[in-house]
């Protein structure tokens, strides 16, 4: 079949592009971890223009790839090396269809940027909360896809739990679409549970009913220096108590981390606090107008008598604040900066990351000498990037091949720990190995067999999340 005419015939002629610079950038991965191959990337204008793609792909067998703003970090969204996977890019999908402020909800469309969305509900006094680094670049159908997590998600959940409803494309081509904002209906089985997180295997989402929540009125931040994790773990349940359960964010960042922020990146400015081997990035926020700084503060200034944090500043200005949220979201930019590196993205329970960790960096200083921890994240959440970078004057060689061996170790740490050895970042094609040996053998079958019944011909990103047959 010559396919390329096909496909101009199916969906216009600017939708379909192969000209091999134009299309570079969308078959190489965020980490660079995959370089793939593309007959094309197709770009539809709407979700008809989704839907008959996928018929026409299931009817020739042909494997589709679905890609959003290109930011994932498991290479979900890059084709294979085979040449043979398309490219189905959702960019043109970029409508914000309603904004429904009295309902709480808007209605984007999956090509739409995780800014414009949070834009679109500020607009109407609303926010929309999921929050991550690359919230300018990536796509609200790519968050949806992966599920994504980011900094917000101990007050307002994953991004599973900010959906009323879904748009999505089948792989035959049928459109399931169910985008009002019930509250309440508890008809069956919860199929947009079911698209979210499945990292475009199951079905293609195109739009989706979004939860939206008052708008923050007040907000105060603060950069906390502790002595160590453990005091984090205390603290957050001190600062949640006494803010009424209002923290929105709650980082750790080590002191390698921020050190390396402030070597490598232009324009990160020092938080002023004393040295500490441990930080936190700390808000609190409200929708009504009140003193959260007072508040932060008197819970702080007893932290600090109680040895439980060392100094704290609280942000003065909205580009004070910048500047302390500037200096946790570029600790993966830093960390790119500063060489090659190890990452792991795992979850304990949150009370045990304290002991995780002290087990954890044992394993790094016995099975990666070459590399040194930069373990970083979502503390509040049980969250960390527990991610290695590689020592000035060692060799890279040596340093790469811990990777098995030390992921290994960490894997199974997480595992005695009852924890997750993906907490945000998805499957993609990088664990798909890890599932299999993580997950339940019953777990495993169950996925098998919904990947079955919906995308009986497998066209659907095959080998994301469970290998292909
Ligand atoms: C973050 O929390 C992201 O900054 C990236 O999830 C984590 O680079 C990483 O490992
Ligand atoms: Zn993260």
């Amino acid at each position: 079949m010559d396919l390329i005419p096909r496909l101009v015939a199916l969906l216009g002629e600017d939708a379909v592009q192969t000209d091999a610079d134009i299309i570079a950038s969308t078959l190489v991965d965020h980490r660079k971890l995959y370089r793939g191959a593309t007959p094309a990337v197709v770009s539809p204008r709407d979700t008809a223009g989704v839907s008959k793609l996928l018929a026409f792909c299931t009817e020739h067998g042909i494997a589709v790839v679905p890609q959003g703003g290109n930011t994932g970090y498991c290479g979900a969204a890059t084709p294979d090396e085979s040449g043979r996977q398309l490219v189905l890019s959702l960019r043109r999908l970029d409508r914000i269809r309603r904004v429904d402020a009295d309902n709480f909800c808007l209605v984007a469309e999956a090509g739409c940027t995780l800014q414009r969305v949070q834009e679109a509900a500020e607009a109407a006094q609303r926010l929309f909360p999921l929050s991550l680094g690359s919230e300018g670049s990536c796509q609200i159908g790519g968050n949806l896809g992966t599920n994504a997590g980011g900094t917000a998600v101990l007050r307002y959940g994953m991004t599973r739990e900010l959906v009323f409803g879904l748009e999505v494309v089948l792989a035959d081509g049928c459109v399931l679409s169910s985008l009002s904002p019930l509250r309440k209906d508890n008809t069956g089985y919860d199929l947009k549970g079911l698209f979210v997180g499945s990292e475009g295997t199951l079905g293609v989402i195109t739009a989706a009913c979004l939860k939206l929540f008052p708008a923050p009125r007040s907000i105060a931040t603060a950069w906390v220096s502790i002595p160590e994790p453990a005091a984090a773990i205390t603290l957050l349940s001190r600062l949640r108590a006494a803010s009424g359960d209002r923290v929105s964010t709650f980082e750790l960042v080590p002191h390698v981390a921020l050190d390396l922020v402030l070597r490598l990146v232009p324009g990160a400015r020092d938080p002023g606090t004393s040295r500490a081997p441990w930080y936190l990035l700390v808000e609190v926020t409200s929708p009504a107008d009140e003193d959260l700084a007072a508040l932060l503060e008197s819970t702080l200034s007893e932290a600090i008598e109680q040895g439980l944090a060392t100094d704290a500043a609280i942000a003065q200005s909205g580009t004070q604040r910048d500047d302390f949220w500037g200096l946790r979201e570029t600790v993966p930019e830093a960390q790119r900066r500063a060489g090659g590196s190890l990452k792991h993205d795992i979850s304990v329970p949150v009370a045990a990351l304290p002991d995780f960790i002290e087990r954890g960096s044992a394993l790094v200083r016995a099975i990666a000498p070459e590399g040194y921890l930069v373990a970083y994240g979502h503390v509040g959440d049980g969250n960390l990037h527990f991610n290695l970078n590689q020592r000035e004057g060692t060799e890279t060689g040596a340093f790469l091949s811990r990777e098995l061996p030390l992921k290994r170790a960490v894997h199974d740490l997480v595992a005695e720990f009852g924890g997750s050895f993906s907490a945000e970042h998805g499957i993609g094609r990088l664990k798909v190995g890890e599932l299999e040996r993580y997950a339940q053998p019953e777990e495993l079958a169950v996925m098998r067999r919904i990947k079955q019944a919906l995308d009986p011909k497998g066209i659907l990103n095959p080998g994301k999340v469970l290998r292909a047959d």
